[in-house]
């Protein structure tokens, strides 16, 4: 690919810079045994339930579709957390653990504008922000709330040039959610998709066990490439190779 000017890199958030599986602690001690399985069917159905909704033309916010997908997923399980159990579960998400290479990539990438493109609502990713410190680095936080609709609708990509004022041939998006990568590659930005999970290392995984762990179909559900024909313009290992594609 010829060499991009970039003059701001925008990040998907769940997934990317903050770790969805860092819940499964606060799972597994709200239902001993049952931390792996809720966390990855509370992710497959939170993101189902935003393109449902979105379908449906029946948005509601993230939170909303956080609480509901966690509903879903313990009464699936027939687990009957009291209230209090419930708000543990889901402070968590304004708590998630940020991957470890996510301060030291923005830091090195100052000299862009960087912001956060989420499908979270705003409340949710203001206090999140706030928690982890990435509010006194990030210039923008960016969420899809203000069009109803959420990724990989192109109205949500849209929404990054008014708000940073930069054209989207000169954005890098960074996703490491597949969908969202292909989503905003079918909207036109530059795209650098952060392959956790390489074909080998999936391949590889299968073979190892003699049960498929949740976290093994969820790697194969969301953690690998989609076929759209919407190849990512990069695919890098982990943040911290952003930097030098950039080369700011
Ligand atoms: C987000 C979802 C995709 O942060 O995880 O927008």
């Amino acid at each position: 690919m010829a060499q991009m000017t970039i003059r701001a890199v925008v990040f998907d958030a769940y997934g990317t810079l903050y770790d969805v599986q860092s819940v499964a602690g606060v799972t597994d001690q709200a239902f001993p045994g049952y931390g792996e399985i809720i966390t990855q069917i509370w992710r497959l159905k939170q993101l189902e339930y935003t393109w449902l909704r979105s379908l449906m033309d029946r948005y509601e916010d993230f939170s909303v579709i956080t609480r509901d997908s966690l509903t879903y997923t313990l009464t699936v399980l027939g687990l009957k957390p009291t209230a209090d159990i419930f708000d543990r579960i889901m402070d968590k998400y304004v708590h998630l653990d940020l991957y470890p290479d996510a301060k030291q990539a923005l830091t090195d990438l100052k000299g862009c504008k960087l912001a956060i493109l989420s499908n979270g609502s705003a409340d949710m990713l203001n206090v999140l922000v706030h928690n982890t410190g990435l509010d006194k680095i990030l210039d923008a936080t960016i969420s899809v709330d203000s069009k109803k609709i959420f990724k990989p609708s192109p109205q949500a990509y849209m929404l990054i040039e008014p708000n940073l004022g930069v054209k989207p041939s000169e954005v890098l998006f960074v996703s490491s959610n597949s969908f969202d990568a292909c989503g905003a590659k079918a909207f036109g930005l530059n795209v650098a998709w952060i392959e956790r999970v390489t074909a080998d290392a999936m391949a590889l995984e299968w073979k190892k066990n003699d049960f498929v762990r949740p976290l093994t179909m969820f790697k194969a559900m969301r953690m690998q490439m989609e076929q759209f024909g919407l190849d990512p313009d990069y695919r890098i290992s982990g943040l911290g190779g952003l930097a030098t594609l950039v080369r700011v």
